[in-house]
């Protein structure tokens, strides 16, 4: 029979192990991400096109050792400002009933979220969901209470609906035939970054889907949903038809299988697969994902062809065609 000094030795030993054994999983989990890292930071990744001009602006910041959050907010902002994207921001194309409502979010290497959804006549909702994070006790804004945050905050009103935007919401009127499920103008940029402090942030903004019912949100502003960083894994952001990615809370997902160990790319490939499981009409719209680990890896991956997204990392700013599902 053992003695009482025994017994409890072997109990603290036990309590040890129980408390040893989770962490040094965690340890060698994360020890097989750092020998997949092979880029040096900083490191920014943007979905589509416009998100190389994004990047070059993010970078700016990156580059001079600045904070992953200014870098995104600066970042996205291009493409906000910019007429000619019809898909965020100034010159995004309008809802059914000819306005313009923009969504975004925003979230720090803290874990810190601000957002802003249905909002009209401001340029930037990126800074918007800034403020919101930095200013006030909430997570999100909406609507007329989004817009009155930002008139007291400084932002001026403007009309956002240009004469390109109006002409094409005429021409689709003739007919009214609202197919959220098309391909085409899904080009919200989500934006993830890492700064040379080894700090997460990621930004996602967009007009939405064009002709969508007056009031409608996306995915975009949503936690989870558009956008997810956990600054002890990575980040995530999401494109196409937000109602399915909601559904699924992909961005949240991908982190999560990062957490247990998967690439950025297969996290990717893995939240994808979960859609076309999930969500028998897959074959009628697009969803794309992007993805950064902790450790500078990246991964993108999307139902259907496509889908482009813009990587800066090693000092070179590239667009770059996803892999995708539907082959
Ligand atoms: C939304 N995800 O509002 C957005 C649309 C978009 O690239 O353009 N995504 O559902």
């Amino acid at each position: 029979m053992g003695t009482r000094r025994e017994f409890f030795s072997k109990i603290t030993l036990a309590t040890l192990g129980l408390m040893t054994i989770p962490s040094v999983a965690k340890l060698e989990t994360f020890a097989k991400y750092k020998n997949k890292s092979k880029h040096k930071k900083p490191i920014v990744i943007s979905t589509w096109q416009h998100g190389l001009a994004a990047n070059d602006a993010a970078w700016k910041i990156l580059n001079k050792s600045g904070r992953a959050l200014d870098a995104v907010e600066q970042g996205v902002r291009i493409p906000e400002g910019d007429p000619n994207v019809t898909s965020v921001g100034y010159g995004g194309f309008p809802d059914r009933d000819g306005y313009v409502t923009l969504d975004a979010c925003i979230i720090d290497e803290h874990g810190n979220c601000g957002s802003v959804a249905f909002l009209q006549n401001i340029m930037h909702p990126i800074s918007v969901a800034r403020l919101v994070m930095e200013k006030t006790p909430h997570i999100m804004l909406v609507g007329d209470g989004a817009f009155k945050f930002a008139l007291d905050n400084g932002f001026k009103k403007e009309n956002l609906l240009t004469e390109k935007a109006k002409t094409e919401w005429q021409k689709w009127l003739k007919d009214n035939n609202y197919t959220p499920a098309k391909f085409d103008n899904h080009d919200t940029i989500g934006m993830t970054a890492l700064d040379m402090d080894g700090n997460l942030s990621g930004a996602c903004t967009t007009s939405g889907l064009a002709w969508k019912y007056h009031g409608r949100v996306g995915d975009s502003p949503i936690i989870g949903a558009g956008l997810y960083v956990d600054n002890e894994v990575g980040a995530a952001s999401a494109t196409g038809k937000g109602e399915a990615v909601i559904k699924m809370a992909g961005s949240f997902l991908i982190v999560e299988l990062m957490r247990s160990g998967k690439t950025p790319q297969e996290a990717c490939i893995l939240a994808i697969e979960r859609i076309v499981k999930k969500q028998p009409d897959y074959k009628d719209f697009q969803v794309g994902f992007i993805a950064l680990d902790k450790y500078g890896n990246t991964g993108a991956y999307s139902i259907q062809k496509g889908f482009q997204y813009a990587l800066y990392e090693d000092d070179q700013n590239k667009l770059y065609d996803s892999d995708f599902y539907s082959k």
